[in-house]
């Protein structure tokens, strides 16, 4: 039975990073965010929007985000009646494009009916374990303090390193944390679509560094460069702004693209849609993992539902918040012997911590249905 969504919350919050993340696309000192709240007759359900405060990452921005529900989004969700979280992508599908305002929108409604069920997020995806490996991503810092950095997830007990790069700081820093942890440490890097084509050569010199793979080396439109650059590499390429859509997925896993797959809720439009996206990444062979968008622990808990299905076969961004955050709006999220519990409570399974919430929220606005007449039906 679908849920009536009598309003929905659209709260901007701004939580300060414990220190700058940068990145080749820029650097983020706060994270802005949205948090979604549908309100129905059988309890409420919590959504994150991932948009950054700028568009530089994709598209999407945080003040673009909120505009788009409210004027483009909501007033679909409204017309769809009662609603499903099955139903809430093809509600808004005649809105192109914003993938992660979609997705923020699906997940609140998802949370209220796996709540109303009493079901948890993981075992509704189809999770089979309750542990995750957890990987950390490092932002492009001097190579001294990278180093530092790096010391600290290594004894942390991180499964693997994530290191930023772009051109210029690419060979330097990989070599740096090569020579000091040794062949051991699991590492790869991630450059956010910084290089061309022509860059092929000095990306080639990666290869003597057993990176486990490269991250979206070129454009989000380059699906035949990927290709290329595939066949003059060894070291795997992943993609993560190339896959919008399962479809996007099974695109460039045919064309040679990439042997790895980055599965971001935000990026494909909902974690409906990131489950199909996990499905293609099984049936072709590809190895998946969770990405993150330093997301809050409303966020991150939903992201540990999805990394636990079985077909992320590699370590996930999914480093507790509090390693970015200096609060966070859920109790932490806890890092032991390299790995996360998966939330078991109904709906995204984490509590939300309502006086941090408020303490840094920076806008609320509550959009209501329209009446419905009587007689009407749902
Ligand atoms: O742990 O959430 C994390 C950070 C992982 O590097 C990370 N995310 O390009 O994948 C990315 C990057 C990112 C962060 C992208 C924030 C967009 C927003």
């Amino acid at each position: 039975m679908g849920l009536v969504v009598e309003a929905v919350e659209l709260r901007g919050v701004a939580l300060p990073l414990r220190r700058p993340f940068r990145a080749s696309y820029g650097t983020e000192t706060a994270r802005r965010s949205l948090l979604i709240r549908v309100i129905t007759a059988d309890g409420d359900g919590w959504g994150e929007c991932v948009a950054l405060s700028e568009p530089l990452y994709s598209p999407e921005y945080v003040d673009g985000a909120t505009a788009v529900i409210r004027d483009h989004l909501l007033p679909r969700l409204w017309s769809a009646g009662a609603i499903t979280a099955g139903g809430v992508a093809p509600a808004l599908a005649a809105v192109r494009g914003h993938p992660m305002a979609k997705s923020a929108v699906e997940m609140a409604v998802l949370d209220a009916e796996l709540q109303r069920s009493g079901r948890s997020l993981a075992s509704h995806l189809g999770a089979d374990r309750t542990l995750v490996p957890a990987g950390v991503s490092v932002g492009m810092a001097p190579v001294a303090q990278l180093l530092d950095a790096v010391a600290g997830y290594v004894d942390a007990g991180y499964r693997r390193v994530k290191l930023k790069i772009g051109p210029g700081s690419d060979i330097e820093p990989v070599r740096a944390v090569r020579e000091r942890f040794g062949n051991e440490l699991l590492l790869q890097v991630d450059a956010n679509g910084a290089y061309r084509l022509t860059d092929a050569d000095s990306l080639a010199a990666l290869d003597d560094w057993g990176l486990l793979m490269i991250e979206q080396p070129l454009a989000e439109d380059d699906l035949l460069g990927h290709a290329e650059l595939a066949r003059r590499l060894r070291t795997p390429i992943c993609l993560d702004e190339s896959i919008t859509s399962a479809r996007a997925a099974a695109t460039a896993i045919t064309l040679g693209a990439c042997r790895v797959v980055n599965i971001k809720p935000g990026r494909v439009g909902g974690y409906l849609e990131a489950q199909r996206v996990h499905d293609v990444c099984v049936e072709s062979g590809v190895a998946a993992w969770c990405g993150g968008m330093l997301e809050t622990g409303i966020g991150r808990a939903a992201n540990l539902a999805l990394a636990a299905l079985p077909g992320f076969t590699l370590p996930g961004d999914v480093s507790p918040p509090d390693d970015y955050l200096a609060e966070d709006l859920t109790p932490p999220l806890v890092l032991n012997e390299g790995c996360l519990t998966v939330p078991s409570g109904p709906g995204i399974g984490v509590p939300i911590l309502a006086d941090v919430v408020q303490r840094f929220t920076t806008s609320v606005e509550l959009v209501r249905a329209p009446e419905r007449r009587v007689g009407a039906g749902a």
